[in-house]
């Protein structure tokens, strides 16, 4: 049994990622959240309490991250502001959650000589040309091209900097794009499903040929479990299941499990500095820790995460509005 400090646990993947150490493991689960617009304490209902515990608080408070660090065994790192668009328009709350937030982080395991496992993500990595045949590997040099991807390179380079400086006992992941439930409807997949539910055209930005590399969120929990007992310190590792997709293919399957006309979707203005292709080639944690992702079949995958949008519609439909609003402001 192991206690785990999971910070953005209310979150879509720090979420995803508490039910899938609750039902699979016998470790203990706190989660530190601030509970941000992208937080929602809905998402850790029904979890057994005498193995979870919920604190409400924020990173970048050194205080209250002391004192949960100490109690801990390993701190699993997903907390971030985490939406690229959010990014280009105010891009303070990224660098104090994702780097000011991070620094804290890593000097309480610092001190109490704690495993810390970092989440980041493969924009760090900038993007490829879509007829490009390499794909991203551990080597590829840093290139981010947001905000939102910069603040996440700094924070993975900071965690390299206290392995090498002062021997932090850490390990780093950058995943792929993650579906599944509890996913904010600010993001592609469920803004597109429940515009789709409430008879709203689904937004492509520009013409749709950028590509992302999706996995199922429960795949990353698998991964990210095998990278905290058997990972080696100090190392950082890709996930990735070989999703690649257009993201007009994805509206398109959506359009079709929804029962409506595959072409009944808008193209709207572009994201600046839009990356063209995230591609990830995991052979690193498959070869060394012998993980495989479970969720290889997309079009399966995304029709259950259509009848989980369908059925929780109490869970989604508060945000619902108000973020429509905003991207109606800035023609999205
Ligand atoms: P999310 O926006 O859904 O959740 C972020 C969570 O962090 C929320 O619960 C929020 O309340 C919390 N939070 C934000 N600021 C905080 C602060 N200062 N203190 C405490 N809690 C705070 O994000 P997500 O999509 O679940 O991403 C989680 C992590 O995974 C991030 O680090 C992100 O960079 C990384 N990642 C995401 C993807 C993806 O496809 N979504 C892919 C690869 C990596
Ligand atoms: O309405 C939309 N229409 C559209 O075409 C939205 C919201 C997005 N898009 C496009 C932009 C991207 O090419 O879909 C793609 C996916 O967009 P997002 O869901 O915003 O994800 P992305 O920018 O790829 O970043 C995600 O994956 C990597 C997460 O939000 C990050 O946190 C993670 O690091």
């Amino acid at each position: 049994m192991q206690r785990l400090l999971v910070t953005g646990g209310a979150g879509f993947i720090g979420s995803n990622f508490v039910h899938y150490v609750l039902e699979n493991t016998d470790d203990h689960v706190t989660v530190l959240d601030k509970l941000t617009y992208a937080g929602n304490i809905e998402s850790l209902k029904g979890l057994p309490e005498d193995r979870f515990t919920f604190v409400e608080g924020d990173i970048v408070d050194a205080a209250v991250v002391d004192g949960l660090v100490a109690a801990c065994d390993v701190v699993v790192h997903y907390a971030a502001e985490s939406h690229n668009d959010n990014s280009l328009h105010d891009p303070r709350p990224f660098l104090d959650t994702n780097i000011i937030g991070t620094y804290t982080l890593i000097e309480a395991a610092r001190k109490h000589n704690k495993r810390f496992h970092h989440i980041s993500t493969d924009e760090v990595y900038g993007d490829l040309e879509l007829d490009d045949p390499e794909r991203f590997t551990e080597q590829t040099p840093y290139n981010p091209s947001s905000p939102y991807s910069s603040t996440k390179a700094g924070s993975d380079m900071l965690v390299r900097a206290w392995v090498r400086s002062f021997g932090l006992q850490a390990t780093i992941s950058n995943c792929s794009n993650n579906y599944g439930p509890y996913q904010h409807v600010e993001k592609f997949i469920p803004r597109q499903i429940t515009n789709a539910i409430d008879g709203i055209r689904p937004k492509l930005y520009g013409k749709g040929e950028n590509v992302r590399d999706w996995i199922h969120a429960n795949d990353h929990s698998s991964a990210v479990l095998a990278i905290i007992a058997k990972g080696r310190i100090g190392e950082t590792y890709l996930i990735g299941a070989d999703g690649e997709k257009n993201n007009k293919d994805v509206v398109e399957l959506i359009l079709k499990h929804m029962g409506q006309a595959p072409d009944a979707y808008d193209h709207v203005v572009d994201r600046a500095g839009h990356d063209l292709r995230y591609a990830i080639d995991s052979s690193k944690l498959r070869g060394e820790l012998d993980w495989e992702p479970q969720f290889s079949n997309f079009d399966a995958g995304i029709e259950d995460t259509i009848a989980w949008y369908r059925d929780n519609e109490d869970w989604w439909r508060p945000q619902k509005a108000q973020t429509e609003a905003k991207y109606k402001e800035q023609g999205q």
